[in-house]
């Protein structure tokens, strides 16, 4: 167990402590954006706390922080609200326990500052006092704030009262990832996407960088259905997105769109490369081997792909309504193919099936 304050390590010329690796590290982010349910999950009684303790005084925060080692929790310290803010930022804890009492600002002012940010809103706050009003304890309430204890109080109860708000916020962060995870194949889900897309669209836009979309659709899935049973269109819809999932950039978004619908979004990624990309996956759910009784399950794709260079006219819909267009017409044309409606032309055409040819 250990811990640190944030004066302490503020001070360090090195920030080669375990616990600074995450201050400009980009990953986190990003880590936490793709973090996937894990089957593994702790048991509710043992979810590890990193605990950002926030105590002007020296001695009550000597006692408080002797309780939270003696529960098993990583214990990081600040003495007021800003040293507070900064230590969120740095140290990312998943619970803050912070004195009502603070120089200058209130414990509520934090509480009001961390829930109006969305980066650190969902953190759980936990405030003690030695006696707070009524007053308080209901607009600490509605602030936010997980609770507000006041002392006489054991270590053991805050202990209990932090692991309490522990297993609530761990509660809701699996269903949140839940509602974000498409269950079938782990992907993202729909509602994921149409948020993504509009969010890609406005950072290419201000990149000045091109923008792709592309929509895959596999063919006659329903006769796969029909022919070797839905647990093996499951297996095939399962190897398709992971399929998808090996084929696209770490900085490409995917999810499964419908059905056996797939759709992915590619920033700063013009028409040829969008192509390339639908092509590799069009040839490698064509090599797909699925034996099903001894059968091996035939599968194919088409594709559809409609790439912006100029993000400033129309928008996100209309880029998604032309790879949903391409795809129409990859079908209509025999299906197993790729299709590409770019900015400037007038109509989709079809991509050669070749992934080397630019389009
Ligand atoms: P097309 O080439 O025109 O796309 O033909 P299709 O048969 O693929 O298209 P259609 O829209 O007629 O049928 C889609 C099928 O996908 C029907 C449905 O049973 C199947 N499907 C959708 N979701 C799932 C799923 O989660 N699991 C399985 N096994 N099948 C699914
Ligand atoms: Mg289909
Ligand atoms: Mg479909």
């Amino acid at each position: 167990m250990s811990y640190l304050n944030l004066d302490e390590s503020l001070d360090r010329s090195s920030l080669g402590i375990d616990h600074s690796a995450s201050i400009d590290d980009p990953g986190i982010a990003e880590s936490r954006e793709i973090q996937e349910i894990d089957p593994d999950r702790p048991a509710l009684t043992e979810i590890p706390g990193r605990v950002l303790l926030v105590e002007p005084a020296v001695g009550d925060r000597w006692w408080l922080r002797n309780e939270l080692l003696a529960g098993r929790m990583e214990v990081f310290e600040a003495t007021d609200l800003i040293t507070a803010q900064r230590a969120v930022a740095m140290f990312q804890p998943n619970l803050i326990l912070a004195q009502l009492r603070l120089p200058t600002y209130s414990g509520l002012e934090l509480v009001r500052r961390l829930k109006r940010d969305s980066t650190t809103q969902s953190i759980p706050v936990l405030l003690y006092t030695d006696l707070a009003t009524a007053e308080e304890r209901i607009q600490a309430l509605e602030l936010g704030a997980s609770d507000l204890i006041s002392r006489p109080f054991v270590g053991a109860e805050v202990l209990a009262r932090l692991r309490a708000a522990l297993r609530i916020r761990h509660l809701l962060t699996i269903l949140e990832q839940r509602a974000h995870l498409d269950s079938l194949t782990g992907l993202a889900n729909r509602g994921v996407l149409d948020d993504r897309l509009p969010r890609e669209w406005e950072a290419c836009r201000r990149r000045r960088t091109a923008l792709a979309v592309m929509i895959a659709d596999l063919d006659h899935f329903k006769a796969v259905n029909d022919r070797y049973g839905h647990a093996a269109g499951d297996t095939v819809l399962r190897q398709s997105a992971a399929t998808l999932a090996r084929v696209i950039r770490t900085s490409d978004f995917v999810a499964r769109y419908g059905g056996e619908e797939f759709v992915v979004v590619a920033p700063d990624c013009g028409l040829s490369a969008a192509v390339r990309l639908a092509e590799r996956f069009r040839t490698a759910i064509a090599q797909l081997r699925n034996d099903e009784h001894g059968d091996t399950i035939p599968v194919t794709t088409s594709v559809g792909v409609a790439a912006f260079a100029d993000l400033t006219r129309t928008g996100p819909a209309e880029l998604l309504r032309r790879a949903d267009e391409a795809l129409y017409r990859a079908k209509e044309a025999g299906r197993n193919a790729t299709w590409f409606w770019e900015q400037t032309q007038n109509s989709p055409a079809p991509a050669a099936r070749n992934s080397d040819t630019t389009p």
